[in-house]
């Protein structure tokens, strides 16, 4: 990144009235925080993507739940980095400002952000497989698995999974809030996982300028009007203010 493409991405921040943050699992990689893309993302053998499958959980309930809880247990230390709490002190400094997340891990709420649609849900929640209703779950190791709750019912992780549909409403909120917003931060994801992959567009094809933080080029890339190369911790909080 060189200081010029720093200073166009604060200037047009600077301009902004409505802003949205795209953010995606490298937001949460300098807290510690594996990535679902990287060299190293498998368990037990199995690449990340296949252990979050709606496969895994509908053939073995138990088996995604270790999976999950093995993540939780790695969550429940990790704390907010600058990235997130840079994010979290803009809020109020705008007409607007949104936060869609990709990621269950609840950190942007844990460094203040208060807007905030979570598109794949929360990792800190369970959800009853025969009523759908939410329970909330922050104790980790769980005492069984899987989990039940009200009346024995056996919970689920409260995520969105391979092929499954996304929260009601969620990403058409999401959707209409970045078609009106004149800057989109797209922090941290690569980008090939839908329908998520496509709140930038709306930004973009609705004016907005839209702008990448990312060590790496992503799928998104030829498509951002500026991405500023380097980690989410470094470029952030010298975006604002
Ligand atoms: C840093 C950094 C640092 C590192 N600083 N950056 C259209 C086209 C093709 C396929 C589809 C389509 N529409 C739907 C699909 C199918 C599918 C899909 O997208 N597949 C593609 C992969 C091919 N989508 C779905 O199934 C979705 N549902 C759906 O479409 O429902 C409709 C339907 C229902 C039924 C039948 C048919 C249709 C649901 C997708 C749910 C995704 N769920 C997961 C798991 C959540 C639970 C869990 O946590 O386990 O969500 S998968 C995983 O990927 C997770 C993430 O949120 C998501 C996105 O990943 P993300 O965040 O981008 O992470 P990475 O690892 O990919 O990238 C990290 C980035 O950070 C990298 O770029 C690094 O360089 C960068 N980085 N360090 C800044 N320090």
């Amino acid at each position: 990144m060189t200081d010029d493409q720093l200073q166009q991405a604060r200037q047009y921040l600077a301009a902004a009235r409505r802003v949205v943050v795209f953010t995606g699992a490298g937001i949460s990689a300098e807290s510690g925080v594996p990535t679902f893309r990287g060299k190293d993302a498998t368990w037990k053998g199995m690449p990340a993507a296949v252990a979050s499958s709606i496969g895994l959980l509908e053939q073995d309930l138990t088996t995604a739940w270790e999976w999950f809880d093995y993540r939780r247990t790695l969550l429940k230390t990790v704390v907010p980095n600058p990235a997130h709490i840079a994010v979290a002190q803009a809020e109020t400094r705008f007409e607007d400002f949104l936060v869609v997340t990709q990621n269950v891990d609840g950190l942007h709420q844990k460094a203040g952000s208060q807007r905030i649609i979570e598109l794949h849900g929360n990792i800190w929640r369970g959800r009853g497989l025969r009523t759908g209703k939410r329970y909330p779950l922050p104790e980790t190791p769980l005492p069984t698995l899987p989990p039940r709750g009200d009346h024995d019912e056996p919970l689920r992780p409260d995520v969105v999974l391979f092929g499954e549909m996304l929260p009601a409403g969620a990403f058409e909120e999401a959707e209409i809030v970045a078609s009106r917003c004149d800057v989109c931060l797209v922090i941290g994801t690569s980008g090939v996982v839908y329908p998520a992959a496509l709140i930038p567009f709306a930004a973009r094809d609705a004016g907005a300028a839209v702008i990448e933080v990312n060590p790496e080029s992503t799928d998104l890339t030829p498509h951002m009007t500026l991405s500023l190369r380097g980690r989410a911790g470094d470029i952030v909080p010298r975006l604002f203010g």
